[in-house]
């Protein structure tokens, strides 16, 4: 394939994701944007993020010490979808009605129930039209990568490639447990998304949580009992590295508990707040970053494949602020190296 640009150079945005340009045919990596974060309780804004990311993308260096080339196989990110930029802000505003609301008067509010039926049946449509878009471009032996937005947006995904890969293991990094059954009568919120997941995709193998710091007891107990969920607690790896453990060690043992085939769903807030500072519901404690990439490099070493990822709740600061969406288009990067680097699309230099 024929470049028309020089990837030592700066590569500019406006060319596409990372400088590149890369039409859909020509790519094995399709990045879907969705500007949604119609649940979100606290900070607003992860609707921003998949426009900071691709603005911030312009900064990237390609060559990677542990992957190498990645952009060669082509990376491709789709247009934002106008339908959902819109449902989402007219969706927002029933929504701040509800959460502005106590439980009671919404039951009792024809014009607030009615509010909370909105939103529902607006995320069950955005659910299903991921769903449909990654299930095609699965078909066409590519790779889709949703980058959100908040962390209800991959539920559509989930669900296709639990369809496509058999056992399907999901690493899943976080501060929050996600595993609210259903947060302020939405049935699918970012608190949520963990729970719908393995309530409603059975087909997945397993979940392993890594960096969780934030939940409440039922989503504990939840998590607890479930004999397909692996929780890593933030403050348990914390104590070990203080007990003096390698974090290698941790990271070949997280690895070592997925199946052979492994779909990551990021929240960016799984990281140390310093790396998201403008997320919606940051955290104290977390992950560095590196911490991250040592997992991502163990997975590729282990010979599992990370068959697909998402990227969700980057939010960019006030104007002129990158570094939130400066982290997350590097981790977008790094992800996509590992990943193809696990399926031998690209040659590891691990
Ligand atoms: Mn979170």
């Amino acid at each position: 394939m024929t470049l028309h640009f020089d990837p030592n150079s700066k590569a500019s945005a406006n060319d596409g994701i990372f400088g590149l340009p890369f039409s859909e045919k020509d790519s094995q990596v399709i990045y879907l944007p969705i500007p949604w974060d119609v649940t979100t309780s606290y900070g607003k804004g992860t609707h921003k993020g998949p426009d900071a990311v691709l603005k911030a993308s312009e900064q990237i260096d390609f060559f990677d010490l542990e992957y190498g080339m990645a952009y060669e196989v082509g990376l491709h990110m789709k247009k934002q979808s106008a339908a959902i930029k819109k449902a989402n802000l007219q969706l927002r505003l029933h929504a701040e009605k509800i959460m502005d609301a106590d439980s009671d008067s919404i039951k009792k509010s024809k014009t607030l129930s009615a509010s909370l039926s909105k939103v529902n049946e607006g995320s069950d449509q955005l659910n299903e039209s991921i769903y449909l878009d990654c299930k095609k471009i699965l078909a066409q032996k590519k790779t889709p990568i949703i980058l959100g937005g908040d962390h209800s947006v991959p539920f559509g995904a989930l669900k296709a490639y639990a369809e496509t890969y058999p056992n399907l293991g999901i690493l899943h990094f976080d501060a929050h447990s996600d595993t609210r059954k259903a947060y302020m009568g939405f049935e699918h919120s970012h608190a949520s998304i963990m729970y719908n997941a393995m309530t409603k995709i059975p087909k997945i193998g397993k979940l392993v949580q890594v960096g969780i710091r934030d939940f409440c007891e039922e989503e504990y107990s939840y998590t607890e009992k479930h004999n397909k969920i692996e929780v890593h607690f933030d403050v348990d790896l914390q104590r070990r590295k203080q007990a003096g453990e390698k974090w290698l060690d941790i990271a070949k043992e997280i690895v070592s508990s997925l199946p052979k085939q492994i779909y990551i769903s990021f929240d960016i807030d799984g990281l140390d707040p310093r790396y998201c500072p403008h997320t919606g519901t940051p955290v104290p404690g977390g992950l560095e970053y590196h911490e991250v990439t040592a997992i991502l490099a163990e997975i590729v070493k282990s010979g599992k494949t990370i068959v697909g990822f998402d990227l969700v709740e980057v939010a960019p600061g006030p104007k002129g602020d990158e570094w939130d969406a400066n982290v997350g288009m590097r981790l977008l990067y790094k992800m996509t190296a590992a990943m193809l680097a696990s399926q031998k699309k690209i040659r590891s230099k691990l």
